[in-house]
């Protein structure tokens, strides 16, 4: 490229109205620095050099740079040259970093893990990753929400994903199941409306991550066979205090098939260890603010440190004849199995215990695939799943690019891989020899062969009836499996329910469209329709055409999250806020208590740098006051000095410190000398008994102690205008 001579630099220059600036006098080309654009003064270092070969860094070709800082110019302040490979190849990478997101779970997050077989199943199925006891099979699994971007936050109110990839010794098997036992739809044809229907609105791109707005509840109205799964999700699953503290389903019917060729149908759970937990939806509304990875976080945290979350693989086996018995047809996903009925059996535990190494090549490129199951489980005629198994596939085409995503290591199976698939985007591992088709008659060295024996085989099912668009008519009953969940609800699960219920159609614009939601919950429980009729200041409107009458099921505890909650204070956290000259025996006691239950805590003070305690101790904080509110807390201690104490209650961030714990019905130990904080806070001064008195360090046992229920319920209808009308 011919050099700009210097007379027209200065014109432009001139022109754009600039001082012309004196050209750097350059030392003689032997001498030239990597930079001129060395940092002044503030230690920082841009160029970061080293003599090793094998810590250099290269281009995508391989090819050693000697600079990272600057493209290649004629001269200093010179236009770039089109010759600089180096710069070209960077950008151009960058440019194509992103692939399409999930239509829906595009928010996610993944671990890996290990899954180890307690209870063999080898009576009812061959496939071996459920044969053999003591077995471990390598996972990997992703939990994420359905509605939001990849770039939402975690705990919008939403259904959870819990995938699992089982990477067997006889081919991946993934469980590609949700934290919710049922789905909104019966027929797979439904589910682009019902995506379309829930995510943001197509003219105006928003509400993002919520199903609070007119277009999913107009669907949701006119789709009687939602109203089960709407019951769940205006319960507090959708808004769970962890991915640790959620159960997993597969939701449809399964197959096992066993050795004579007999089947027997499966549903599959996860029971997490942990329990159940989840947060209040006020809570929720102010994580997402505080910290929009707080699911993420917490996941990542747990395993780094050691404290790995488990789950028990559970199993609903039963015949055909126990499914005809039943008052549901157990090919609707809609409905479930209550365990009253059919057992759950636990076989086996999952354990995460490694953080992937890379979000990207694991997290986001992991591929799902509900027809990745091993010989030994097959599929029922559930019209979802198979709407699901076309899917998956098809989705991971679009998403990955290409037919090889099995070539990515998250996705490829640990066991061997031949067949005579070859080439396409991005081939790493093309079949090696002369043979690429089969059968053929190269003997040995033509390739793999046919497995009659160990090879996947389909259950024989009969199939009969004319080939139409038909429902079922044993789908027809939407109501009464979601009077049931209702029913098995703790008193204040319902209340939750009803509240989430309210706000969700407060929302909604269209007066007819709340109308016609209530019109459904007549049909489901006359005092929630009549709740939250009257939450919505409306009059009750007629039930909704129902096609089969309600039915009064037997209630089931295993609905309920606080029935299912932990026992202990473990693997949750809490948060001590302290000032400058807070009691330095007590902080002791209560870590340690704290530490002791396997629980972990985190200091939030007014500087990050820290308090000194009245005994000298330093100690560091983890928050300052208004990055460290206390929704991130499972339970907090306000612990300040008397001066502190004083001085906290001036500061806004302190008084919602305090007044949001309450609020949340949060277990608070309360220090000696909190009181002028908890009055600026306008907490009752009577306190309840939520708020444990922490006067010195005998009492720190008693209060983790008392944290191991998750909330303090009762105090819940003196601080919520809903609970008190
Ligand atoms: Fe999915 N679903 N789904 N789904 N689903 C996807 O696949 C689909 C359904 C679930 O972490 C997509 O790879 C159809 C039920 C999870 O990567 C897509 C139907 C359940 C994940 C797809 C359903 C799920 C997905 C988008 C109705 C619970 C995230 C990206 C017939 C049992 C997996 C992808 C991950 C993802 C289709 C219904 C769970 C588009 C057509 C029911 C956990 O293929």
């Amino acid at each position: 490229m011919p050099k700009p001579d210097k007379a027209q630099r200065s014109d432009k220059s001139k022109q754009k109205g600039e001082t012309p600036k004196k050209a750097p006098k350059l030392p003689p080309q032997s001498d030239l620095p990597t930079s001129y654009a060395e940092p002044q003064g503030n230690g920082g270092e841009t160029h970061q050099t080293t003599s090793d070969p094998a810590a250099t860094m290269t281009s995508q070709q391989g090819i050693p740079i000697s600079d990272g800082q600057n493209s290649l110019r004629a001269g200093p302040r010179g236009p770039t040259l089109l010759e600089d490979f180096q710069l070209r190849e960077k950008i151009f990478h960058f440019d194509h970093e992103r692939i399409p997101e999930r239509v829906v779970h595009a928010r996610g997050t993944g671990a890996h893990g290990v899954f180890e077989l307690t209870d063999s199943l080898a009576d009812y199925t061959t496939a071996d990753v459920l044969s053999r006891v003591g077995q471990q099979t390598e996972t990997f699994v992703r939990f994420s929400t359905v509605a939001g971007r990849a770039g939402s936050f975690d705990l919008a109110r939403d259904v959870r994903g819990f995938a699992v990839k089982l990477y067997t010794a006889e081919g991946n098997w993934d469980l590609v199941g949700n934290n919710i036992p049922v789905f909104f739809i019966q027929d797979a044809i439904k589910f682009p409306d019902l995506v379309h229907a829930v995510k943001e609105e197509p003219d105006r791109g928003f509400p993002q991550a919520q199903s609070a707005h007119d277009n999913f509840w107009d669907f949701a109205s006119l789709m009687p066979e939602a109203w089960h799964m709407v019951m769940w999700q205006m319960s507090d699953r959708t808004i769970p205090r962890s991915y640790r503290t959620i159960e997993g389903f597969g939701v449809h019917t399964f197959r096992l098939i066993n050795a004579e060729g007999k089947s027997t149908f499966v549903k599959f759970h996860w029971k997490p260890r942990q329990g159940l937990q989840s947060v209040v939806w006020n809570e929720a509304v102010k994580i997402n603010g505080a910290d929009p990875d707080f699911h993420r976080r917490d996941l990542w945290e747990a395993i780094d440190s050691g404290d790995f979350p488990q789950w028990d693989l559970g199993v609903q086996l039963f015949d055909q004849a126990t499914a005809d018995g039943l008052p549901f047809d157990h090919l609707d996903a809609t409905k479930l199995i209550p365990e009253e009925d059919v057992p759950v059996r636990l076989i086996g535990t999952l354990t995460l215990n490694r953080n992937v190494d890379n979000f990207f090549a694991e997290t986001e490129q992991v591929a799902f695939c509900t027809a990745n199951v091993p010989p030994g489980i097959d599929f029922s005629d559930d019209p979802l799943l198979h709407g699901r198994n076309f899917s998956y596939l098809d989705t991971q085409l679009k998403r990955l690019g290409g037919p090889n995503f099995t070539h990515i290591p998250v996705n490829a199976p640990r066991c061997p891989v031949m067949h005579f698939q070859q080439d396409g985007h991005m081939a790493m591992v093309n079949p090696k020899g002369r043979a690429n088709y089969e059968p053929n008659s190269w003997g040995p060295e033509g390739g793999p062969r046919e497995n009659p024996e160990l090879g996947f085989k389909s259950f024989a099912a009969d199939v009969e009836g004319p080939k139409a668009r038909l429902r079922s008519e044993t789908f027809a009953d939407h109501y009464s499996q979601a009077r049931m969940f209702y029913l098995s609800q703790h008193p204040i699960e319902q209340k939750h329910l009803g509240d989430a219920l309210v706000f969700e159609l407060s929302k909604v614009t269209r007066v007819d469209i709340r109308a016609r939601a209530v019109s459904h919950l007549r049909n489901i429980d006359e005092d929630l329709a009549a709740t939250v009729a009257n939450g919505l200041g409306m009059a009750l409107p007629d039930p909704a055409k129902a096609a089969k009458p309600t039915l009064d099921l037997p209630t089931s505890d295993k609905l309920s999250i606080l029935a299912n909650g932990p026992d202990s204070f473990k693997g949750r956290k809490l948060g001590i806020l302290l000032t400058d000259g807070s009691d330095g025996v007590l902080f002791a006691a209560l870590t340690g208590a704290v530490e002791a239950a396997g629980a972990v805590w985190e200091v939030i003070a007014p500087k990050i740098g820290g308090v000194v305690l009245d005994n000298g101790d330093a100690v560091a904080a983890k928050q300052k006051i208004d990055g460290g509110p206390s929704v991130l807390y499972d339970a907090v201690a306000v612990l300040p000095s008397a001066e502190g104490a004083v001085l906290l209650a001036q500061d806004a961030p302190a008084k919602d410190f305090v007044s949001d714990a309450f609020a949340h019905c949060k277990f608070i130990g309360v220090g000696a000398d909190a009181e002028p904080l908890f009055a600026a806070a306008r907490i009752p001064p009577e306190l309840d008994e939520g708020c444990v008195a922490l006067g010195s360090g005998k009492d720190a046992k008693a209060f983790v102690a008392a944290c191991a229920a998750l909330r303090f319920w009762p105090r819940e209808v003196t601080v919520d205008l809903d609970a008190m009308a």
